[in-house]
């Protein structure tokens, strides 16, 4: 995903300010949308603590039945405390989390806290695995500086495509104290984005081993031909005309990259992986690789009862021989209503939403070159008792990811966040927090990357699962 347009602070209905941190004296101006979406939020996961600060938490995995699809029937899933989604882990940057985590699955798991900043035992990886029938408690702690959006999934060893299938993914938020948008007052939505598959009767469906589609499914990744928004297919969104929002968008799915877009509406481009950027980018679409985040401002329509579809452009990120036939598609995400509700007032958006410093890139004590092929990072497959970098705490370093085949690998390093630099030798316009970055086919980037903290053995991977799970995966261990 790349920020293209114009830096903003207005558009349209959306008045710049004159001066820095003005919006904190202002009002909130946005009308509150009425409660009339059917789009669901996920229910968010019930603190037990009392101690300020101090987040403490159950989550469980199990197999369950559910109704994936309306009308549909109840069908066997994986589920985080009953719920696909799994319940959202929202937190404040500071604060101390403890998830007590049991296995009731059938198999053996892990919960990856996607992005966040923590101990290498309590990361999630496939080097910490969870047996059916035992709890594990991840224990971490926020950083100052973290706000934003992430999301959790299982990471065990080749299993992560087909637990994520059955429904194990949820959301994080970190919220900061001084969060300008939230100053605002602008009504936030959280929009997790996956795909499915399921046969005819209504079950979620995967191919057999020996299979045409097992053999395209391990070479694009698992796709699935129904699309949903917080496990929802096609709800609504209503907002009063000129009504703005924050949206919070996750993609959960294992191999689908999406290309957003809004006709008829408008999207300032706010945030990324890590938060928000120092300022607004108007955009006219879109791209969100699998497990990629954004955050937008999202202006819906001037006229009551308009409607607008919220939809996934078409993208190729194939290779011809696998390239689905319908690639091209366009296909409907949600409904942006329009309501009848008095219009929002204009909305104004700070010139300087946060300061994103830039990484040192004169001090830089490892340069390193990682090479992504079918299936291959340096020409290797993971091998969990290998290292295959090492690098030292206290140092920042330097990656050049090379894609050599005519197909996109999202590329995700774990524990640490980073920043591009360069993408095909082309600077990036402004510094922001990546965890995740789209390599597209033929093509390289450079992302810089700083480790302060936390000894131990990371994993750097592609995050199209079905790749991840048959081994496109290294240890990077730091001491
Ligand atoms: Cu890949």
């Amino acid at each position: 995903m790349r920020a293209r347009g114009v830096v903003v602070t207005a558009i349209v209905l959306l008045l710049p300010l004159t001066g820095p941190r003005a919006s904190v004296a202002i009002k909130p101006s946005v009308t509150r949308a009425a409660t009339s979406d059917t789009l669901r939020q996920p229910t968010t996961l019930r603190n037990r603590s009392t101690v300020p600060h101090v987040v403490d938490v159950d989550l469980t995995a199990a197999p369950a039945q559910l109704r994936l699809r309306p009308g549909g029937p109840l069908v066997r899933v994986y589920a985080y405390n009953g719920t696909v989604p799994g319940p959202t882990l929202d937190v404040r940057e500071g604060d101390s989390v403890v998830v007590h985590f049991h296995n009731e699955l059938p198999e053996v798991t892990t919960v990856h806290w996607h992005g966040l900043h923590l101990p290498a035992n309590a990361d999630g990886s496939p080097l910490f695995p969870v047996a059916p029938g035992s709890t594990y408690v991840y224990t971490f702690r926020i950083p100052p500086g973290y706000a934003g959006t992430y999301w959790y999934h299982p990471h065990p060893d080749a299993r992560s495509s087909y637990q994520v299938s059955m429904g194990l993914f949820g959301a994080m938020i970190v919220r900061a104290p001084d969060d300008p948008i939230a100053a605002l007052g602008v009504p936030e939505k959280l929009l997790i984005l996956s795909d499915n598959r399921f046969d005819a009767n209504g079950a979620i469906s995967f191919p057999d081993s020996e299979s045409i589609q097992a053999e395209v499914d391990l070479e694009n990744g698992r796709e699935g031909n129904v699309l949903m928004v917080n496990g929802q297919v096609m709800p609504t969104i209503s907002m009063p005309p000129g009504g703005v929002q924050r949206w919070r968008i996750v993609n959960a799915s294992a191999a689908r990259v999406y290309r957003l877009s809004l006709p008829g509406g408008q999207m300032i481009h706010v945030g990324s992986d890590g938060g928000l950027f120092a300022h607004g980018v108007t955009v006219p679409d879109i791209m969100i690789a699998n497990s990629e985040r954004v955050e937008l401002l999202v202006r819906g329509g001037l006229t009551p009862g308009q409607r607008l579809q919220f939809q996934d452009l078409p993208y190729d990120r194939y290779m011809p021989q696998t390239r689905p036939a319908d690639w091209d598609s366009t296909r409907a995400l949600l409904s942006v209503v329009v309501s009848h509700a008095p219009a929002a007032q204009p909305l104004r958006i700070p010139p300087v939403l946060r300061y994103v410093p830039p990484l040192d890139t004169m001090h830089v004590a490892e340069r390193r070159v990682i090479v992504m092929s079918q299936g291959l990072i340096n020409g290797r497959k993971m091998d969990m008792n290998r290292v295959d970098l090492r690098g030292h705490l206290g140092t920042t370093e330097i990656w050049e990811l090379q894609n050599v085949v005519g197909m996109d690998h999202p590329f995700h390093l774990h524990g640490f966040r980073f920043q591009v630099l360069d993408r095909d030798g082309v600077p990036e316009p402004f510094p922001s927090w990546k965890d995740l970055v789209n390599v597209p086919k033929h093509s390289s980037m450079r992302i810089v990357v700083r480790f302060d903290d936390y000894p131990g053995k990371w994993m750097y991977h592609c995050h199209i699962l079905d790749h991840e799970d048959e081994g496109m995966m290294g240890v990077l261990e730091l001491n």
